[in-house]
């Protein structure tokens, strides 16, 4: 069966990215609401991020605000199964094969009101790879409008060199838009009913703004490559040993020749002390195109 006709694919390649619109049924939504609505209890009882969630800023425990949940797949059986099922991984072996790792999971709750902007960012300036078969594919667990801080997408940009994202010689998670030669209005908004997916390359520019609206914008993002891709030094790709790498296969087959392309790659080293998240990250305040909760008060 295939899950993407001709025209999608070549859309990927010259676009870096595709939305599948509503392609996990109400009930997937209607269960994954459920084991985030679940996983989140955890934020009642801590005062700072800790392995299992990132807290906004403001966070309380008497009024808990939650910006991640870390590692979904991890927490519950339930994000495990639907990563590791056709529906997702349908679509992902069709863009990039059949041998398949993941890189990490990772849900971004947006809450209504206060969720966090994610800065404009390149995934591959974090995990330079060996080749850029590397992509995320994001659930949509509530509508996403354009009020609730949309995933945007620079189209293409995924065929564009690895912009600068340090700032002081220190990692610092964003880039510049207009250094690159870009400006906001290049960015398209990926909006579709809950249930949607959205795949994107892992060299495409992408980022969200701050979510003022009413309605949360939760999305779950899983990222998958191609087996033989390898983590260049100095990647924020983390793993213990060759075994420990074995064990994020998805599907297909490990390798130990990894596949070398010619492809752009910047070490995202130096870290910052606090590198936590990509939230802490950009903190520091390279490329600040959305702003904060803070600044927007
Ligand atoms: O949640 C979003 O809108 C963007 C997420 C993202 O790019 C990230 O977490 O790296």
């Amino acid at each position: 069966m295939a899950y993407l006709s001709a025209a999608q694919r070549r859309a990927y390649d010259e676009d870096g990215y595709l939305l599948l619109e509503g392609h996990l049924s109400a009930e997937t939504v209607a269960r994954g609401r459920a084991e985030i609505a679940r996983l989140s209890e955890h934020a009642g009882t801590i005062d700072a991020s800790d392995d299992l969630i990132d807290l906004e800023d403001r966070h309380t425990r008497a009024e808990p605000r939650i910006r991640r949940i870390k590692r979904p797949d991890l927490q519950s059986a339930f994000f495990d199964e639907l990563m590791r099922s056709d529906a997702i991984l349908g679509p992902v072996r069709e863009l990039i094969g059949p041998n398949l790792r993941l890189h990490t999971a990772k849900l971004n709750m947006k809450k209504a009101e206060y969720g966090a902007p994610v800065q404009w960012h390149q995934d591959f300036a974090f995990y330079p790879h060996t080749n850029d078969d590397l992509l995320a594919v994001g659930i949509v667990f509530d509508d996403m409008t354009l009020e609730n801080g949309p995933l945007q997408v620079i189209p293409g940009s995924h065929k564009g060199p690895i912009l600068d994202h340090h700032l002081e010689g220190v990692f610092a998670g964003a880039c510049d838009l207009a250094e690159a030669g870009y400006s906001p209005e290049d960015g398209v908004a990926l909006t579709g009913p809950a249930g949607s997916l959205s795949i994107h390359h892992a060299r495409i520019l992408h980022g969200s703004a701050l979510n003022t609206s009413q309605c949360d914008r939760q999305m779950l993002f899983y990222e998958i490559m191609a087996a033989d891709a390898f983590p260049v030094m100095g990647s924020m790709t983390a793993f213990d040993s060759i075994e420990a790498f074995d064990a994020r296969l998805l599907c297909g087959e490990a390798t130990r020749a990894p596949r070398l392309a010619p492809v752009p790659v910047r070490i995202p080293q130096p870290q910052p002390q606090k590198a936590g998240s990509i939230y802490e990250i950009q903190s520091q305040g390279k490329g600040k195109a959305f702003r904060t909760y803070d600044e927007a008060m």
